[in-house]
């Protein structure tokens, strides 16, 4: 009785942000842990931190999303039970390659029950994409082999950022 109080308390859910480089990931990452924007520099292989929401434990990691990291990013994909794609909404050039980026990703076996969580990020930015353009460029609707779900949001103020955790924390407690 005791092991098993031992291994539910202390029970974590694998969580990876991925997305192209300059697209928020550190800034998301250390928003939710401090509420506050901190100075990033790009990530070379990963940053790892436990976050909390009311007693629902999440290790999340934020992965570099350079290009010639990107081809590493399989490396973590066992046990994650959600995935966080974090996607620049002025970056309108390099969607499509997000678009392909996600869609690879999906079809990795390892990810096969993970859950997806798209951030539209940067809306602070006059002219940037809306969730529903973003969703329609990924084609997001077609995604049917996968729980998934799109939320605008800006980093810099954390705007978007409790409702993410609330969708996630919804998403380990359905399971
Ligand atoms: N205006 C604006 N800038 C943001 C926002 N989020 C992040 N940034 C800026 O975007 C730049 C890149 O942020 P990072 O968090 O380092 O990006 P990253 O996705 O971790 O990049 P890599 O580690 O290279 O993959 C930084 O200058 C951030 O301050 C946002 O919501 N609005
Ligand atoms: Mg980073």
């Amino acid at each position: 009785r005791q092991m098993l109080y031992f291994s539910l308390t202390t029970l974590k859910h694998k969580v990876i942000v991925v997305g192209l480089d300059n697209a928020g990931k550190t800034t998301i990452l250390y928003q939710f842990l401090t509420k506050e924007a901190v100075h990033t520099s790009p990530t070379i292989g990963s940053n790892v931190e436990q976050i909390t929401v009311r007693n629902t434990h999440f290790l999340v990691w934020d992965i570099g999303g350079q290009e010639n990291l990107r081809a590493s990013w399989y490396s973590y994909y066992c046990n994650t039970e959600i995935v966080i794609l974090v996607v620049d909404s002025t970056d309108r050039e390099r969607l499509t390659l997000t678009k392909e980026e996600l869609h690879r990703m999906l079809s990795h076996e390892d990810l096969q029950n993970a859950a997806v969580l798209i951030l539209a990020n940067k809306q602070d930015v006059k002219g940037s994409l809306t969730a529903a353009e973003i969703s329609q460029i990924l084609t997001l609707e077609s995604i049917t082999t996968h729980s998934w779900h799109v939320q605008a949001c800006c980093a810099l103020t954390g705007e978007g950022l409790p409702a993410s955790l609330d969708w996630m924390k919804s998403r380990v407690v359905a399971n």
